[in-house]
């Protein structure tokens, strides 16, 4: 790909940020209270804002409702334009209730589901009125025991409960569906993997798709065929992108697994250009955001680093050689064709990002332009130490 189609094509990256990275929301352990740590929803768009000045391509942030809930809906949006960012996905919270101890959606109890079902649908009106397009959705519904509950009736509550959310899911907007392997169950969850959340979403409708959390596999899955295999049938919606070593670690995008999340975006940028429309609409409408919550590091200058994470490998996607891929893998020749995504993969692809920025008008270097800004201290002195845990959050 040539300099001009380069720039282009990373003028266009879009990386959402969450409202939960930048207040005081950590593990299930103990959560430090990080001076200057956003307190509210304004305060989080505020540093989603600041994200986006830095980095020119994280425009939008999600909410989790109702950790972020708020009166007037309109007015929020509103409040989000002003700083030049736009409002994303809703994340609706169903599990942090008491009545959700069994579940939400995959509950025994009937008016507990419907409690759930109602938060969802309050959710899609939330949508509406912030403008967003997604609906992302997770689930902590599970059984700790063998025998705990009937799993095939939970598989069928989920169904139903999923399917009225669809259905009232306004035109041009979708519902994102995201798995995780386990935790908080420790024995089942519902919904467990991605071929669960791809069965459901088959089943449902054209609104439904799968999000991928890069956080929620089982050691040494194979991410990027997941991602092949769901962008060929269309039903890749979004990705959760963090890092992690162990199980959900949360922690910023690409430190652990930088090859991992190159072979993600190859598969991403190989679906942008593919000859096949189902395919190349699919990879066009991905919703690219961050679902980080980390704990040690400061909250903006963290989500910067992930921001940026994300731009370095999609960078190098852009590069690889497809012509020669190809005659590598037409011809069996195994080397050429890891040598050739490889040499993608080890291009030093800071100083051309530098010059893209330069020639866009933002800070060469958004982390030493964010440290020299002021911005920490000045939101430091307004906002003081928030005790962490005090309404705040505590991400499990
Ligand atoms: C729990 C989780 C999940 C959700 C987020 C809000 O695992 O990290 O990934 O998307 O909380
Ligand atoms: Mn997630
Ligand atoms: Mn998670």
């Amino acid at each position: 790909m040539n300099t001009h189609d380069l720039f282009q094509a990373l003028g266009q990256q879009r990386i959402e940020t969450p409202s939960w990275g930048y207040g005081n929301s950590g593990t299930r352990f103990k959560t430090f209270a990080a001076p200057g740590a956003a307190r509210d929803v304004h305060e989080k768009i505020e540093d989603a804002a600041e994200v986006h000045r830095l980095t020119g391509i994280a425009p939008s942030v999600a909410l989790h409702i109702p950790w972020d809930e708020v009166e007037d809906y309109a007015e929020l949006r509103r409040f989000a334009e002003s700083r030049g960012v736009s409002i994303g996905a809703i994340n609706p919270n169903v599990f942090q209730d008491d009545p959700y101890k069994l579940g939400s959606i995959g509950n025994p109890v009937p008016n507990v589901r419907e409690r759930a079902i109602a938060h969802l649908l309050d959710c899609v009106e939330i949508m509406r009125q912030t403008g967003s397009r997604d609906l992302s959705l997770w689930f902590a519904d599970g059984t700790n025991y063998a025998g705990q509950d009937d799993l095939r009736a939970r598989k069928r509550r989920v169904r139903e409960a999923l399917q009225r959310v669809h259905d009232a899911l306004p035109d041009g907007t979708r519902m994102l569906v995201e798995y995780k392997l386990f935790e908080p169950a420790f024995y089942a969850t519902d919904l467990f993997d991605w071929g669960a959340a791809y069965a459901h979403c088959l089943a449902i409708g054209d609104k439904a798709q799968v999000l991928v959390d890069l956080g929620h596999h089982a050691q040494s899955v194979n991410i990027e065929q997941i991602v092949a295999f769901l962008l060929d049938e269309g039903r890749l919606g979004g990705f959760h992108f963090n890092a992690r070593r162990y199980a959900d670690d949360d922690l910023i995008v690409g430190t652990t697994n930088p090859f991992e999340l190159f072979c993600i975006y190859a598969e991403l940028v190989a679906a942008e250009q593919s000859s096949d429309n189902l395919t190349r609409t699919t990879a066009r409408n991905v919703a690219y955001m961050i679902d980080q919550s980390h704990n040690i590091e400061p909250k903006v200058e963290a989500m910067v680093q992930s921001v940026l994470n994300c731009q370095e490998a999609y960078a190098k996607a852009l590069l690889i050689d497809w012509e020669r891929l190809a005659a590598a893998q037409q011809a069996g020749d195994v080397l050429e064709a890891y040598r050739t995504l490889t040499d993608a993969f080890r291009t030093d692809v800071r100083p051309l990002l530098a010059e893209w920025r330069r020639s866009e008008g933002l800070p060469e270097d958004p982390i030493v332009a964010h440290r020299t800004s002021g911005y920490q201290a000045n939101v430091a002195g307004e906002r003081g130490t928030a005790a962490a845990g005090g309404g705040f959050p505590v991400k499990s």
